[in-house]
């Protein structure tokens, strides 16, 4: 058997590893969105595959929900002395990352430089980018469209989130490794994980094919509410919500991802949320604190996509 999971990077990369360590090895691929992806000072920087990519080995640095545990900043400090760009910090272990990367990535895709990274640090599951042609998410503000990482980082997703458009997704195609997870004849699962669904999953909903390919899957499909009691458990989601108009509910989850799912996993404190029966409902402790309410979901959630086969 083998399981599909779509993420994003911190809420993805949680419900990821815990799916990772409960799965027998090589049966789990994450696809993971690339929209977040830039080039910096000479790096190509992927925020959403390296959350996953650390987390699942162990590494992550859980305080600020980004880059490598126990970091030192020399770099960042040298840089700022030299008066460089610091407004996107880079780690001294998390530049050794970015510096094999685009070695790896001269010599080959983002594919294989992603795969072989995850190899090298000991990790038994797939790691894959939901496609190997750049996309790169743009965010139309009250002040303008802003590159990704200006709208998150330099600017704190402060400005009013009007839209989102996913820069060259529409001539991209599915990386191999994401098509290969669907064309699996033993999936028995996908799971959208508890990623922003309008940063995260979309960009992947908006590859060519993949979509449809959803629409018209043959296994349940399962995804993860990121909002608990109306509130996203850290970041944006909620704020770009609100600005949509859009209450941060279980209902916009299931009506954002109308069609693509049997089950949504919500928290037991929204249980009375949806009427209906589609998409199924599963309700539990959604929040992963540490490692092992990470697997406790995970299996939650294995489970419930068995019981809609
Ligand atoms: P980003 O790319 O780093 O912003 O991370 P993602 O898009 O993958 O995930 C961000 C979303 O994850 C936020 O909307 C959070 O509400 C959600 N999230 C973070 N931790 C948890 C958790 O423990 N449980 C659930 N259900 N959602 C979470
Ligand atoms: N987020 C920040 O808020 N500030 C940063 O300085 C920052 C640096 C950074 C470096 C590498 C990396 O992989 C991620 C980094 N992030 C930083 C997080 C990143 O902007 C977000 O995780 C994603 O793009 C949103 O999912
Ligand atoms: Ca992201």
């Amino acid at each position: 058997m083998s399981v599909l999971a779509l993420a994003g990077g911190v809420g993805g990369a949680k419900l990821a590893n815990g799916l990772a360590a409960i799965l027998p090895p090589g049966t789990l691929t994450v696809a993971v969105n690339t929209g977040d992806d830039f080039e910096h000072m000479g790096l190509l920087i992927c925020p959403d595959l390296d959350s996953v990519t650390y987390a699942l080995a162990g590494m992550n640095n859980t305080e600020l929900g980004w880059g490598v545990a126990g970091e030192s900043w020399t770099f960042m400090d040298a840089t700022a002395r030299l008066g460089g760009e610091t407004w996107f910090r880079l780690g001294d272990r998390d530049l050794a990352t970015h510096i094999l990367r685009r070695q790896l990535f001269q010599q080959g895709s983002l594919s294989t430089a992603t795969d072989d990274i995850r190899r090298r640090l000991g990790i038994v599951q797939r790691i894959v980018p939901m496609s190997d042609d750049p996309v790169r998410s743009i965010v139309s503000t009250d002040r303008g469209d802003l590159s990704f990482q200006d709208y998150f980082v330099r600017y704190k997703c402060v400005p009013r989130f009007l839209s989102i458009h996913f820069e060259g997704a529409e001539t991209a195609k599915p990386s191999a490794g994401l098509l290969a997870a669907l064309d699996d004849p033993a999936l028995e699962a996908i799971i959208l994980c508890p990623s922003n669904p309008l940063l995260s999953i979309a960009p992947i909903l908006a590859i060519p094919g993949i979509r449809e390919r959803l629409a018209g899957r043959t296994v349940p499909c399962v995804a993860l509410s990121p909002f608990i009691s109306g509130q996203a458990v850290k970041g944006p989601a909620a704020k770009i919500m609100a600005e949509l108009g859009i209450a941060p509910t279980p209902s916009a989850v299931a009506a954002h991802y109308d069609g693509l799912i049997d089950g949504l996993v919500i928290d037991t404190a929204d249980a009375a949320a949806i009427p209906g029966e589609r998409p199924a409902l599963f309700a539990t402790d959604i929040l992963m604190r540490d490692p092992a309410d990470q697997q406790r979901l995970g299996g939650e959630v294995l489970d419930f996509a068995r019981s809609l086969t």
